[in-house]
């Protein structure tokens, strides 16, 4: 059993906030981790310790700020079998996914590593003569960076690892229902050789930490939020943040759609309706919301879909299953207010009960023993879901997934941003026509062509529009804007005051000059 407290200055913190037992989802009986949780208080104080430090990490140069992104690297990979179980057994994703989690880690410190090298800035000419123009990317200071459990690495580091990279010192706030995930890998942070104070990690439930973070700015000791969870919370951290003239770096939930033209492969719509609407029990922000398919193609896509579905493993998520249990009790009990939202015209398919798999609703070829002993539940497909339904608006982070049609092109393009979501989106099809026509006009900040709505890759520019977030970008180059600020210097070394605009040359041209006709 992990018994995990907040860590400030790399010391374990007093624990006024209560004490969270945390199970293993997929076998209840198993407890996994004891939080000691924080408060407002033990969050403001590990924002001042993280402002105290700050300058002294951004005094140290980028290229060796990369190298202890490179030894978090190295540690990270060290480790990434115990960590990739530890994940299984605190929040049940299945082990082959947990892997890909700590993968996806290693693959951030590796481009960032290298950023050290890079973070450039430019070199511009001036307008006048002994002048130059420079600008430099300065850290922004303190980032208090807030995330959600169900990546409870891959995600954190998004924000973490460019943050620390660029000079900024780091409070991170993990899901409170994986403390044993977040000791290990800021563990792993805190040996990576880090300046002592440069990076604290504090257990606290949302409104300790939003009364905190709101003490914190107040004070002027945070300079930058990231947070991934509920537009809900998103909306409120926003507001708060703007108080301040801060810009958050928001990445929020989404209602992904897959469109399927009629000339799609419909095996391979099929293949990425099922990774994506089911992978990790839909509880990614990336997982598919409604797949749109067109009428020509519907009775057949949702047959082939059901067939998939119906043949999937669930259950032990130490086995080769398509998903495990919710991550959390509270994911399940929302999920079962999701399930309400089925209405009479829709059709179910995809397994053999609704809700929770129990011993009196059995899901043929459950993987394990007793699902029961977990937060386990049927895959859902419901057919026939109509852009007034509650279902086709409303983000249901677990293991059901809405089928709509369309007629035309248009009908699918509004049926993709009808919701006011814009995070991730696809669409199948053969013609290039159809592929950029809907990049151009799906409002989400990420596009597939032939490929499921999940699995963006470390590198790439990740995040969305409208209720998905307010533009920000996580991963790759895209991400050094949130942890930056660019400064503009310029340098005039003649040894009198030019002044811009007015004291620059001109070229005598004559403009009267016509071509011989
Ligand atoms: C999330 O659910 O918050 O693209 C992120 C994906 C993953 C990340 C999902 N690499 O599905």
């Amino acid at each position: 059993m992990h018994s995990v407290r907040s860590l400030v200055s790399g010391q374990t913190t007093d624990a006024p906030g209560g004490v969270r037992t945390i199970a293993n989802p997929a076998r209840l009986d198993e407890i996994v981790s004891e939080a000691h949780l924080g408060d407002a208080e033990t969050f403001l104080q590990a924002c001042r310790v993280a402002k105290a430090s700050q300058l002294a990490w951004s005094s140290v140069p980028a290229p060796v700020r990369g190298r202890a992104i490179q030894q978090l690297g190295r540690l990270v990979e060290d480790n990434a079998e115990t960590l990739a179980r530890l994940i299984t057994q605190e929040i049940g994703k299945p082990i082959k996914e947990s892997r890909g989690e700590v993968q996806e880690v290693m693959d951030t410190c590796s481009f960032f590593l290298g950023e050290g090298r890079r973070l450039y800035g430019m070199t511009v000419p001036s307008e006048m003569p002994d002048k130059q123009l420079f600008t430099f990317r300065t850290p922004v200071g303190v980032a208090a960076i807030i995330t959600a459990g169900n990546f409870p690495v891959a995600v954190p580091s998004w924000y973490l690892v460019p943050a620390l990279l660029c000079g900024n010192a780091v409070v991170w706030k993990p899901a409170e229902y994986t403390p044993a995930i977040a000791d290990a890998f800021a563990q792993l942070i805190l040996h990576a050789g880090l300046p002592e104070g440069t990076f604290q990690m504090v257990l606290a439930d949302g409104p300790a930490t939003f009364a905190g973070l709101e003490r914190a700015l107040d004070e002027g000791v945070v300079d930058k939020v990231g947070f991934t969870g509920s537009t809900a919370v998103g909306e409120r951290l926003g507001e708060l943040c703007g108080r301040h003239l801060q810009t958050p770096c928001l990445e929020l939930g989404g209602k992904n759609p897959l469109v399927v033209m009629p000339d799609a492969d419909l095996d391979l719509a099929v293949e990425g309706a099922l990774f994506s609407g089911f992978g990790t029990a839909g509880q990614r922000c990336t997982s598919l919301g409604t797949a749109i398919v067109h009428r020509d193609v519907h009775q057949d896509f949702v047959d082939r879909f059901t067939k998939a579905v119906t043949e999937a493993p669930i259950g032990d998520p130490t086995r080769d299953v398509l998903y495990g249990p919710m991550i959390d009790e509270r994911f399940a009990a929302r999920f079962e207010d999701w399930v309400e939202l089925i209405r009479d015209h829709h059709h179910v398919h995809g397994s053999s009960a609704v809700g929770r798999i129990t011993r009196r609703a059995p899901r043929e070829g459950f993987v394990g023993d007793d699902p029961e002993a977990g937060f386990f539940y049927h895959p859902t497909i419901v057919d026939g879901v109509r852009a007034e339904d509650d279902l086709y608006r409303i983000e249901t982070f677990g293991p059901i997934v809405g089928v709509a049609s369309f007629d035309t092109f248009d009908e699918a393009i509004a049926l993709a941003n009808g919701h006011g979501y814009g995070l991730s989106s696809s669409i199948y099809t053969t013609d290039p026509l159809h592929a950029f026509r809907f990049r151009e006009r799906v409002s989400a900040g990420m596009v597939s062509v032939n490929n499921s709505t999940s699995g963006a890759e470390a590198h790439l520019p990740f995040g969305g529009n409208g209720r998905s977030g307010n533009g920000s970008r996580q991963s790759g180059v895209w991400v050094l804007d949130q942890f930056t600020r660019w400064q503009a210097m310029n340098w005039d070394y003649l040894g009198h005051l030019q002044k811009a605009q007015m004291d620059v040359a001109d070229v005598a041209a004559d403009l009267t000059y016509r071509l011989p006709e």
